[in-house]
């Protein structure tokens, strides 16, 4: 995995520094995300929350030049990103911005450094104190990720062990449900979702890959 997107999506040490930093900054008003929402849905049943698995895209600039320094999008970056919100798995900033949207809502946010990469920026791509701007697309929200339900409603066979015949069909289903059907990214989606959970490698994502952030007996 590209060095600079494990920072991204793994900067548990930095989310540590950032709550450190945080305490002493709650009344700073330059201190939140400032959210700007330029796109929602017509049709809206549910809503992004904390322990969700979302799926969406990001395009991140630097404030001061909006030099732009990644995306979601690109080949270099990889696919559109599956993560567990609100846990840590992206910026602090991007956790609090990504919430209690609908699907296919876009915003623009603006995160101040003590909610991304703080005093230390990262490697040349981020300089220290840096206020990032992102364009954010909410493209899908899975309901339950994590979680022994969410499990054993893809496991049809019952065998703990989620094969991509088994995740294709629950992201059919998913899709179907939306009314988006679109091959192209359910694809995407599901090579990712291998990419990132199926740590051994085997072609199954077991109840031990995928149970990653809670530890429910499965
Ligand atoms: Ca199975
Ligand atoms: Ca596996």
């Amino acid at each position: 995995m590209h060095l600079f997107l494990t920072f991204l999506l793994f900067p548990q040490a930095f989310v540590l520094l950032i709550v450190l930093g945080q305490e002493q900054k709650t009344e700073n008003e330059e201190e939140k995300v400032k959210i700007e929402v330029v796109h929602v849905p017509s049709d809206c049943d549910q809503k992004s929350k904390r322990g969700d698995l979302v799926n969406a895209h990001y395009d991140g600039y630097l404030a001061h030049n909006m030099t732009k320094f990644y995306c979601s999008r690109s080949e270099m970056h990889g696919h559109p990103k599956w993560f567990v919100l609100g846990v840590g798995q992206v910026i602090k900033g991007l956790d609090i911005a990504l919430m209690d949207m609908c699907r296919g809502e876009k915003r623009k946010v603006t995160i101040p450094p003590s909610l991304a990469y703080g005093e230390l920026g990262y490697e040349d791509k981020i300089p220290p104190n840096a206020t990032l701007f992102f364009e954010i697309e909410l493209y899908a929200i899975s309901q339950g990720p994590r979680s022994v339900e969410a499990f054993q409603k893809m496991d049809l066979d019952n065998d703990k062990h989620l094969s991509k015949e088994e995740i294709n069909h629950y992201l059919t289903e998913e899709f179907k449900r939306d009314g988006k059907e679109d091959p192209t990214k359910q694809s995407m989606i599901l090579t990712d979702i291998f990419h990132k959970n199926d740590r051994d490698g085997d072609g199954f994502i077991s109840a031990r890959e995928y149970n990653v952030y809670r530890h429910d007996e499965l």
